[in-house]
């Protein structure tokens, strides 16, 4: 996959995204980015890509054409046309599913908004999907953009080792994961649960499966209705938190 990002900050997304597992992959050639400087694309002597908004009120808003002319060197550059994602509060709320969905795509373009937002007639002509990262309202779009890149860059195949792609396999189904413990096997006083250390395979995979369940259930319940659990363990939940 190839992800293309368009941003007044393309030093902060470089950066970000030639670290640690990303940057690795980029080394690889399993993914590409590419951070684009919008600002190239002006075309006044200041380099303004913003101005005041019609119909007055605060604040500016970016210009069409210079995203316009990026968006279109960076076609010119690729054989299929990106799928071109702005990140944007008013977008569906990115998921694991969304991005299973992104994942499919050969080319992605990322759209950074600042300011009042982007020219709602870029967004017509060109935006094929609105992203949003959560309900809360960030200064700039390359945070959201750095998010969706990153979770999206995980399930190219070749970015995670074979080690970290058993951590995303050992994921039980849409549950939170059970708790981890390492050395030493007492630490302060508080013990590792003895089935760990046990060497007993089939029992450590219950108990962790067991904690799976017990912690959705507990911190984040509304995962459950989606989760695939067994009948069996729908019915063990249900006991144990409604009792018998
Ligand atoms: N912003 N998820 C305002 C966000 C955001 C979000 C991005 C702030 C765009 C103009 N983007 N700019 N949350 O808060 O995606």
């Amino acid at each position: 996959m190839r992800i293309d990002i368009i941003t007044l900050f393309p030093e902060m997304c470089e950066a970000v995204m030639s670290e640690s597992i990303i940057g690795r992959a980029r080394k690889s050639g399993a993914i590409e980015v590419n951070c684009h400087q919008l600002r190239d694309y002006a075309f006044d002597k200041h380099r303004r890509v913003d101005d005041a908004p019609y119909g007055g009120g605060m604040g500016m808003v970016m210009m069409a054409e210079p995203i316009a002319l990026c968006f279109e060197d960076i076609c010119r550059k690729v054989e299929a046309r990106p799928h071109f994602i702005y990140m944007s509060p008013q977008g569906k709320t990115l998921t694991q599913d969304k991005l299973k969905q992104l994942a499919e795509y050969q080319n992605v373009c990322l759209l950074c908004g600042h300011y009042e937002g982007v020219d709602e007639r870029l967004i017509e002509e060109y935006v094929d999907e609105e992203i949003s990262i959560g309900d809360y309202v960030l200064t700039g779009g390359e945070l959201p953009a750095l998010v969706l890149a990153d979770s999206l860059s995980r399930m190219i195949p070749g970015v995670l080792s074979d080690d970290e792609c058993f951590e995303q396999e050992s994921h039980y189904n849409g549950l939170l994961e059970y708790p981890q413990y390492t050395r030493p096997s007492v630490w302060r006083g508080k013990e590792v649960p003895p089935v760990l250390m046990s060497g007993h395979h089939k029992n450590i995979e219950n108990f962790r499966r067991e904690q799976s369940l017990v912690r959705t259930a507990q911190k984040r319940p509304e995962l459950l209705e989606k989760s695939d659990l067994s009948q069996e363990e729908r019915l063990a939940l249900k006991n144990r938190f409604f009792g018998k």
